[in-house]
């Protein structure tokens, strides 16, 4: 049990005056579960600039795993998101559970632009529409706490330089969640956003070489 590798899963708590987050739900239930030779560690992440980081690097040591692959709510998306890249800002519309609103400052001063997804993602969009499950790439995850632990995710993991991949997917509300928001907002049930993560996490560790075929967008 010990000696198997392990994917980490890192959803997100509750925010924006919501009282479920969709990522939560659907990685804690994947937490123990196996995924080929793999084992799911799945942990909450806190929607707070800085913390989030911290507690996703945390939970990297102490789980030392092959593959991380944090979810995020993204309410009012119909799909299953998979994100391209993180790019090095912060521009809060919203505060943070914290209260913190940043404005255009870095995620790590001096890093990079931006860093590029290193799971394949086109593949697993394939894989997911195949499995029935709505899904495309995403090459936006906002300036908010989701874009602030991707980019902090792939910056750790390039540091590291050991070939640990890294990305990031957007899920819909919760039907609960749409349902409050009482305004045409799109959903997808939970046994659905479940199945598709292990769908996604199954195509990352299969693989390596992402497939060619468009995920692109005139806008
Ligand atoms: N979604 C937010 C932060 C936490 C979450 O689940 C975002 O998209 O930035």
């Amino acid at each position: 049990m010990n000696d198997r590798p392990v994917v980490l899963l890192a959803g997100f708590e509750p925010f924006g005056g919501e009282t479920i987050n969709p990522s939560w739900e659907a990685v804690r239930a994947l937490d123990g579960q196996p995924s080929g030779d793999a084992v799911v560690a799945a942990r909450q992440m806190p929607c707070v600039f800085g913390a989030a980081i911290e507690a996703l690097e945390a939970a990297i040591a102490e789980t030392r795993p092959t593959l991380v692959v944090c979810v995020g709510q993204a309410g009012g998306r119909s799909e299953m998101s998979i994100e391209r890249v993180a790019i090095n800002v912060d521009d809060g519309r919203i505060a943070d559970n914290a209260g913190a609103q940043p404005i255009d400052t870095p995620v790590v001063r001096d890093g990079p632009a931006a860093y590029f997804s290193t799971l394949p993602i086109k593949a697993i969009v394939h894989a997911l529409r195949d499995a029935g499950v709505p899904a495309s790439v995403s090459n936006t995850a906002g300036t908010f706490v989701c874009n602030h632990i991707f980019y902090g995710l792939m910056h750790a993991l390039a540091r590291r330089g050991d070939g640990t991949r890294g990305g990031f997917i957007h899920i819909p509300y919760l039907p609960e969640q749409a349902a409050r928001a009482a305004g045409d907002a799109p959903s997808m049930a939970l046994p659905t956003l479940v199945h598709g993560l292990r769908i996604a996490i199954e195509t990352a560790l299969a693989v390596q070489v992402d497939l060619r075929e468009t995920g692109g967008r005139i806008s």
